[in-house]
């Protein structure tokens, strides 16, 4: 009987450290997040700056436990960049990746980081970014109810068309060309010789195959990601701006975090942009391949053209850097 008894008892001993084991396992398998953000990213799930956001994510639930969980939402489900940072800066929106040319429509000193033909390289851009005249960049928003966490890359953009083929400056005359919602992008384009159109992103592809614009501009991935080379084969290898992007927090959001939180906020960032750069390099590579491999042609133009090109838009450095020309002198000489 008594031998009975601690069997009995050694079984139901057993039995409730098994029932503490599986609910612990359950419990924090399902831990209850304390914040539940959303991240807005206007590229497709597979595209690197996209990869660089659910990494970002990732590295902040790993890092607060679960405690804090960064929801991406690719392909512009959020809407157009334009309407995502309006958003942003009233707190309906926490997290985004931009383009600096979107950025720079709501705060105009930004502008001197996306001048055409500012860069010489990638690596150029890079030493400025990562620098001290980057950090400062990174700061200014935050009198915009912003907070710019860490940069982006998005390579270096080109034009592309659909019926002629741009081989000289002289050949965009005529042209109507489709630009991102920027004033800067499209006064560059006027002043290269065509005309420009401003269309969201999203729009591009049937812009281009209905024929309301001959052309568009952007990198190898973005062109190849939006499927644009099916319908603008001709892609001109002139490399007329190297556009940063920025990944960014509202101020509202930031303010709700403890310092500590938003410390680990700002070294995920960090860590997911050098993440996206590695990736961007093989992506760029990828994108233009299987572009070509399915029909576009690559016209590459000469450096003379290219000079060309380049001194067409000097004009432009007065009217959106007059007050900060000590500053382009800085980051062209900032060479690597
Ligand atoms: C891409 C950029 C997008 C968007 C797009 C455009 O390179 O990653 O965020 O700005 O260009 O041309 O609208």
């Amino acid at each position: 009987m008594k031998n009975i008894k601690i069997q009995i008892g050694a079984v139901l001993v057993l039995a409730s450290a098994a029932v503490v084991i599986f609910w612990n396992i359950h419990h924090s398998a399902e831990v209850v997040p304390e914040y539940v953000f959303i991240y807005a990213e206007n590229q497709a799930a597979d595209y690197p700056t996209t990869l660089g956001g659910y990494y970002f994510s990732e590295l902040v639930e790993e890092r607060t436990k679960g405690r804090i969980r960064i929801l991406v939402q690719p392909e512009a489900e959020l809407g157009p960049e334009k309407d995502v940072l309006k958003q942003m800066q009233y707190g309906g929106i926490d997290f985004a990746r931009v383009s600096l040319s979107q950025l720079s429509e709501l705060i105009p000193e930004m502008n001197v980081l996306q001048m055409p033909y500012l860069y010489e390289s990638s690596k150029h851009m890079w030493k400025v970014l990562d620098g001290e005249i980057g950090d400062r960049f990174l700061t200014m928003t935050d009198s915009y109810d912003l907070v710019g966490l860490s940069w982006y890359d998005a390579g270096v953009r080109s034009f592309y068309t659909s019926e002629k083929k741009i081989t000289c400056l002289e050949d965009l005359k005529g042209m109507c060309i489709r630009v991102q919602e920027s004033e800067l992008m499209a006064e560059m384009v006027e002043i290269l010789g065509a005309t420009a159109v401003q269309i969201a992103y999203s729009e591009v592809y049937s812009s281009l195959q209905q024929g309301l614009v001959d052309g568009a501009e952007n990198n190898w991935p973005s062109y190849e990601s939006m499927q644009h080379y099916k319908v603008a084969k001709y892609f001109t290898v002139d490399e007329h701006a190297r556009v940063p992007e920025m990944q960014l927090v509202s101020l509202h959001t930031w303010n709700r975090l403890s310092e500590g939180d938003q410390k680990i906020i700002r070294e995920c960032a960090r860590a997911s942009a050098l993440y996206e750069r590695r990736i961007w390099a093989q992506r760029e590579k990828e994108a233009r391949n299987i572009a070509i491999q399915n029909g576009a042609e690559e016209i590459l133009i000469t450096e003379e053209e290219k000079e060309k090109f380049r001194e067409a838009v000097q004009g432009m450095y007065e009217k959106y850097c007059g007050d900060s020309m000590d500053l382009v002198e800085e980051i062209k000489k900032c060479i690597p």
